[in-house]
């Protein structure tokens, strides 16, 4: 199952907290995007992550959590992608709630099916910035030094460079790059058209595209054509 991930390029990230029609859901979720992540920083319940789930389920693709919240982890997604914050001082999310997570429900983990994404937030005005206290100006040297603590020494499965909200600075993702052996690297935050998809995608391994779903359908659209032609 876990292998899955080694052949996206294009994801649909959707937050449970969001409103979105079935023929909003209908067009995302048959646009050829090669999975739907569920998940978001703030407003995410269990029953909110269960409708959408449930809804998602109506077609083929396969349908992962992204877990931010410990009462908010249902039963039934293809993966469950464990965020760490790699550049926070904070342990709560390097580890803390991990550990709280695994006391919790330890006996029942699929473990066959959690993966691990090193999280390095780059954009200091995204909620998931400020809720993880991660400090965000650090020069792409500093961000690659983190990414090879994910690649080399923790032997993570993928890098997530998030700049949630904004485009990021794309020669700190190159650099990213160039540091990683092993590791994915997943680019999220600010893709809203086919021209920054592309940037994106040509720099990194699998593009992760979430507000502009709502914000512009059109156009979240034209990003799934621009990386899967
Ligand atoms: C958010 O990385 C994703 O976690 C996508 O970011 O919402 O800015 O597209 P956007």
């Amino acid at each position: 199952m876990k292998e899955m991930i080694q052949s996206w390029k294009h994801v649909f990230k959707l937050d449970p907290d969001k409103e979105i029609s079935d023929d909003s859901l209908d067009v995302v979720c048959m646009s050829g995007t090669d999975a739907i992540m569920v998940g978001g920083s703030t407003g995410v319940t269990y029953e909110n992550t269960v409708d959408l789930l449930s809804r998602v389920r109506r077609y083929e693709l396969p349908c992962v959590q992204e877990v931010s919240d410990l009462e908010a982890v249902v039963p039934g997604f293809d993966l469950y992608m464990i965020p760490m914050i790699l550049n926070t001082q904070d342990p709560t999310w390097i580890m803390g709630r991990h550990r709280e997570g695994i006391e919790r429900y330890g006996y029942m983990i699929p473990w066959d099916l959690v993966v691990t994404e090193g999280y390095i937030v780059l954009n200091e005005n995204a909620a998931v910035a400020k809720l993880t206290g991660a400090e965000t100006s650090i020069e792409a040297g500093t961000a690659a030094a983190y990414a090879q603590i994910a690649d080399k020494l923790m032997n993570l499965p993928i890098v997530y460079l998030e700049y949630s909200g904004a485009f990021g600075d794309m020669e700190t993702v190159r650099t990213v790059r160039r540091s990683l052996d092993n590791a994915r690297l997943f680019y999220g935050g600010g893709i809203t058209n086919a021209q920054q998809a592309l940037e994106a995608a040509s720099i990194s391994d699998t593009i992760i595209v979430g507000n502009v779903v709502y914000d512009d359908l059109e156009q979240a659209l034209e990003t799934v054509k621009a990386v899967k032609g």
